[in-house]
């Protein structure tokens, strides 16, 4: 099972982004998503991220070969943060929701959210406020921050913004309106409460151990 709760295999090959199949049927994600959110999602949407990052990565690599000037890569340079940005915490927005009913966090995981919010309730208060606060198209995203190793959530705004440097992702929710809108119409907490539920801890416990060989940090 190491496959299903890496961070990004799958995402890159050959020299260029790609997009991973989703690691179960649109349908199964159902009643917490329906099936044409969950394909339109993934083969539009996360489809369009790719494809962004790719042609970023063009123009950089044609300043770096003194084929277009040097004032190009400015804003491919903010195109490839939004994009791949984009195509990352897609990823891991996948793997992040279970087609189970979960029973919250386990093992070492356990005891880090305990250690961060005192209990599994105080972060499932936190994750929620955090999610009812991203302004405008974001993601609630739970990770490890790097200087002192304690998880934290952050509300990350766009794809790139408000994001810590070296803040390691292990579980995200995308609280764009494209990922709930048909079902949960403006009710982004009732979507944020669907997808606690059926948040996938296990493979969370396995990217905060590192034990994934398609997550490269
Ligand atoms: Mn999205």
């Amino acid at each position: 099972m190491e496959e299903q709760s890496c961070l990004c295999n799958k995402g890159y090959a050959d020299g260029q982004y790609v997009l991973p199949p989703l690691p179960y049927e649109a349908v199964a994600l159902e009643p917490l998503l329906d099936a044409r959110t969950v394909a339109t999602h993934h083969d539009r949407h996360h489809a369009a991220y790719v494809a962004g990052a790719n042609a970023a990565l063009e123009v950089i690599r044609k300043v770096a070969a003194n084929v277009y000037d040097e004032t190009a890569v400015s804003s491919a340079m903010r195109k490839l943060a939004f994009n791949l940005g984009g195509h990352i915490l897609h990823c891991l927005y996948w793997k992040s929701i279970s087609p189970q009913q979960q029973d919250g966090p386990t093992g070492a995981l356990a005891d880090a959210i305990n250690t961060a919010f005192g209990s599994y309730d105080g972060f499932l208060r936190v994750f929620r406020g955090v999610a009812l606060g991203v302004q405008g198209s974001g993601w609630v995203v739970l990770g490890r921050e790097r200087l002192s190793g304690r998880l934290a959530v952050l509300g990350v705004e766009r794809h790139q913004d408000i994001l810590l440097p070296g803040f390691k992702p292990l579980l995200a929710c995308d609280v764009w309106e494209h990922a709930y809108y048909l079902r949960y119409l403006n009710n982004r907490a009732g979507y944020v409460d669907a997808f606690l539920r059926q948040a996938d801890w296990a493979s969370a416990l396995k990217r905060m151990e590192g034990s994934c060989h398609g997550d490269k940090r």
